[in-house]
């Protein structure tokens, strides 16, 4: 209710125009010491690590090696496993040996179980094992006592783990005050109690399930019952913040280690947080945060949780980029600190390798509530090598439907279909394109999603034809909390199925978001997954449609009268998991149960969209994501390319802001300027909160109008290189819009920048995000390269940086010569209308006189792709001559798109251009030279997009 509160006062301030900068309520939210688990984790300090790994015990098998970890304290023994992994990887997990009960290891993110690699030992002396890696360079030291490790690559250290002894594994076990037989019996029961409630085999209820582990079953597994690991501590078994309580039945359960990385400076990743590209130390500060939560009014620059979270840190220094990916779902924190050789033990050896001289290091550790410890070292050694190492683990973008990668406008809210028509029909008196409009949660009725309001939204059918006839799509929104409410049939056949979370106490778990009194589908649940998705069929979503698509909002889930404002962690879900244990995978269950259920409505042909708030590692797999509730502020705008970067650089690259800002009004001046940086992010919707005055684009007055009508122009003519990114993306793992260190990898001065970025490897922008900016400071990096201003063609030698002035209609990007780049230039009323068009080649030359391109191109909709109806082909400049040919023959698509223009930027006037295709005549072709900008102007070379062509320029 305070929540609620809240939020009216918000509102009523709002429209009286008094709302003040914003900021965060952070009471609302654990900063690390009150967060028990993260205080006693962090009260370690680093040192000697108290666990040895009895190399007596070591077994090596073909494709992992497996050692016992011994706690000098209390011998508490936990099982170490390394396994070499295909593509220069190494998984690392710890776990328990014969754990009180199972710990959670994360399902459902991985694609499929790595490939190992063969590994051998090859080397042992009393202290150290080395493993050899079949088919990799890399060694691995296993050190006993103090147990540590270290990846070698050659003679250089890459990589330690447990280097500052800070594993920390809280092993399950019995109240202290409670040893009795009777309540280890009872901690069991309450164990199997939770799973029954989830067993549909009756025979199961009651009984001890399959697997499952009583303490005192067998030898052993009393020990650890028996020993103390260490005194009680307030927190340990149950833990208040705020007037919640969560009662931790299984008691402490945190795993924590260190990782030490020497000669890196720079790291990144562990999204999303309202903060720069590059991680910060956290000496001073909180650790970084990874708790998927609803931030109101979310501050920048910190380290505080946000909506999603990716437990995805990348390394970068000159030689390597490395990343460590932490599979863990509970709630995380990440503390990065930064020391110079000669401080730490590692630092010292890596001095005396390379013969003295301060060696910056980074060390990084990681701290979890529950579940085990497993993770993947991804050991580069180039930027993509790391980007294709993690796709092979979660996966990749999906290819997004053509119609997505347009503009979106939404706002909360259109009222009602007659307002739907007149925004629509607004851009179109206005000849602006747009791609999608969409409806809020005021659409549904009485805010139960699946349906609509039956005065606001009577015929919904007919709202989405009239959008059909003009090409053009909607997205309506359908949150995960479930108004509890008996007339309602979601919610009756959810509960019906008993497919809600259930409270501590077994009951339906409830609480307080927009629909009043709610409850929340358990997506953990494969069954309701399945029955969610079924939900997506025209036949069940009444009113639904093929151009109707889906957000997912809310999803962290939001429980505006919850614990930080969402679930209590003893709520418990399938199989008896505590919400603890998969808290940040409940919104990419959301995401995935809703995307499949869009292809399901389609028999299977049709490529879903759905817009994503929460979001973990793997949800590049199931559509979009955006960075929440921003505001009409400066920085904000500016916060979207780093906040979007870090998403790009864990494998999420369908990433956009709110363009305008959520919150707050922005003055003509900032939406403007939004709109120019929103055309070049990957995903491009603006949107407004409810209380704003109305801000669609033909409400600034004519000349802010022309300045987003060209805005959304460039968008729309650069809507083939997008898909062609997104389709590199998709089988690559390369990020859409990435940093520049990414392309210019030994460039340190690139390493920080996160004010200007890269699309692919041939745009470099860089938006304006200031007030009244009369210019922008601008780095063109690669040293012998050459840059084109994309405007005027204006051409600059690398690497320089300038001050570029600016006016009202400046969006700095440049082309790297070398590159060529496909646009479509007509002007159309959406993207749908435009797949026939003509293209224009923009071919921009390197020093040598040479570039090079690609295009990706299919029906824009369908999975049919996936039975090669696709082109993909190259097209390449070089010794005077333009030539396409097919990267991908397996590829056939027929399409009756010609090339109407060709622009070759950076050349000399030739005497004469001609173009032949395979089989046919030569002929002539018309040019125009212009001598200022070195520029020749192809007309109509009349040759299809699909066919092979040498275009000779002499
Ligand atoms: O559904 C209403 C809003 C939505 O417009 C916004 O984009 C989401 O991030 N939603 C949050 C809930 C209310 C926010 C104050």
């Amino acid at each position: 209710m305070a929540v609620l509160g809240r939020v009216l006062m918000v509102t009523l301030l709002f429209c009286a125009g008094f709302l003040p900068a914003l900021s965060v309520d952070r009471s609302n939210f654990k900063t690390c010491d009150q967060s028990s688990f993260c205080r006693r984790q962090r009260k370690l300090e680093p040192g000697s690590s108290p666990y040895k790994a009895l190399l007596g015990s070591a077994k090596v098998s073909e494709d992992k090696l497996e050692v016992q970890l011994i706690d000098d304290k209390n011998e508490a023994s936990l099982l170490l496993e390394v396994f070499g992994l295909n593509g220069n990887m190494t998984r690392i997990k710890i776990n328990e040996i014969n754990p009180l009960k199972p710990r959670y290891e994360v399902p459902d993110v991985l694609v499929g179980t790595p490939l190992p690699e063969n590994l051998h030992v090859t080397g042992q002396d009393e202290n150290t094992l080395e493993l050899t890696f079949r088919g990799v360079e890399h060694k691995l030291l296993l050190t006993g006592t103090p147990f540590r490790m270290d990846i070698l690559s050659g003679r250089d250290l890459v990589l330690s783990v447990n280097s500052r002894g800070l594993l920390h594994f809280e092993r399950l076990r019995e109240r202290k005050s409670n040893l009795s037989a009777k309540v280890s019996m009872a901690f069991v029961n309450l164990w199997h109690r939770v799973k029954n409630l989830f067993s549909s085999d009756p025979e199961k209820i009651d009984k001890p399930l399959e697997g499952d582990v009583y303490p005192g079953e067998e030898a052993g597994k009393e020990e650890g019952s028996k020993k103390e690991e260490e005194d009680d501590e307030p927190g340990m078994w149950d833990e208040t913040f705020k007037g919640h309580t969560d009662t931790k039945p299984y008691g402490p359960s945190s795993v924590g280690l260190d990782f030490s990385l020497p000669g890196f400076e720079h790291v990144y990743g562990i999204p999303e947080h309202a903060d720069n590209m590059r991680l910060r130390t956290t000496e001073s500060t909180d650790p970084y945060r990874l708790y998927n939560l609803d931030v109101f009014q979310y501050e920048l620059y910190n380290t505080m949780a946000l909506y999603g979270s990716v437990p995805l840190l990348l390394a970068h220094n000159i030689h390597r980029t490395l990343g460590i990916f932490w599979l863990n779902a509970a709630e995380t924190w990440v503390d990065i600190s930064s020391n110079t050789a000669g401080k730490t033990l590692l630092g010292k050896m890596l001095q005396y390798m390379q013969g003295g001289g301060d060696t910056p290091q980074t060390d990084v550790r990681w701290m979890s509530e529950s579940g085990i410890i497993d993770v993947f070292l991804l050991l580069g050694p180039s930027p993509s090598d790391v980007f294709r190492q993690y796709a092979s683990l979660t996966g990749t973008q999906s290819l997004p439907p053509y119609f997505s990668l347009g503009y979106h406008q939404c706002r909360w809210n259109y009222n009602d279909e007659e307002d739907v028509h007149n925004v629509d029909s607004g851009f179109d008196k206005h000849n602006l394109p747009y791609d999608v409009i969409w409806l809020d949660i005021e659409h549904a009725d009485g805010k139960r999603y699946f349906t609509w309001d039956p005065h606001k939204f009577p015929t919904p059918k007919n709202m989405l034809s009239r959008l059909k006839d003009k090409r053009r799509k909607m997205v309506a929104i359908v949150d995960p909390h479930i108004k509890i409410d008996g007339g309602y049939r979601i919610h009756n056949e959810i509960r019906s199925h008993g497919f809600y979370v259930k409270n501590k106490d077994g009951g339906d778990y409830e609480g307080w978001c927009w629909p009043g009194s709610a409850a929340y589908p358990d997506f953990t649940n494969p069954e309701m997954r399945a029955w969610w998705s079924s939900m997506f069929s025209y036949d069940q979503y009444e009113g639904s449609m093929d151009n109707l698509f889906i957000w997912n909002d809310m999803n962290e889930p939001s429980v505006f009268n919850g614990p930080e404002v969402t679930m209590h962690k003893d709520a418990v879900h399938w199989r008896g998991w505590e919400h603890r244990d998969v808290h940040n995978l409940y919104g990419f269950y959301v995401q995935r149960a809703t995307a499949e259920g869009l292809i399901q409505r389609s028999g299977g042909k049709e490529r879903p969209f759905v817009l994503t708030r929460a979001f973990f590692a793997g949800s590049q797999r199931y559509g979009a994501v955006w960075t929440g509730d921003n505001a009409a502020e400066w920085d904000h705008l500016k916060i979207s390319i780093p906040m979007c970067l870090s998403l790009a650089l864990v494998g999420i690259s369908f990433c956009g802001a709110d363009v305008g800002g959520f919150f707050k009004n922005p003055e003509p001046e900032l939406l403007v300027r939004w709109y120019q940086a929103g055309a070049y992010q990957p995903f491009f919707r603006a949107h407004a909160h409810l209380d704003t005055p109305r801000r669609e684009p033909w409400l600034h007055g004519e000349e802010n109008l022309e300045l987003i009508r060209e805005a959304l122009q460039q968008r729309y003519a650069l809507l083939p290189f997008w898909y062609t990114l997104f389709y590199r993306a998709l089988r690559e793992g390369e990020p859409v819009m990435r940093p520049l260190w990414v392309e210019f990898p030994s460039d340190v001065s690139t390493f920080a920048m996160d004010d200007q970025y890269m699309l692919g490897s041939a745009l470099l922008v860089h938006p304006v995000t200031e007030a009244n900016s009369r210019g922008v400071h601008i780095y063109l990096p690669g040293a012998g390269e050459v840059w084109y201003d994309a405007h005027s063609y204006q051409k600059y030698e690398a690497s320089q940086s300038f001050y570029f002035p600016v006016t009202s209609n400046s969006i700095p990007v440049y082309q790297r010569g070398g590159s060529i780049i496909p646009r479509k230039n007509r002007l159309r009323r959406s993207s749908d209308c435009m797949p026939d068009d003509p293209y224009t080649l923009y071919v921009a030359l390197n020093l040598q006189g040479e570039a090079w391109g690609q295009l990706y191109l299919d029906d824009g909709h369908s999975f049919n792709y996936e039975q090669n109806e696709f082109l993909y082909r190259e097209v390449s400049f070089q010794h005077g001559e333009l030539s396409s040919r097919s990267l991908d023959p397996r590829g056939i698509f027929e399409t009756p798109s010609w090339v109407e223009r060709v622009i070759i930027i950076g050349a000399t006037k030739p005497s004469s251009i001609t173009i032949s295709i395979p089989g046919g005549t030569t002929k002539a072709l018309e040019f125009e030279y212009d001598f200022n900008r070195s520029v020749i102007t192809v007309r109509k070379p009349g040759v299809n997009i699909a066919s092979d062509f040498t275009m000779s320029v002499r």
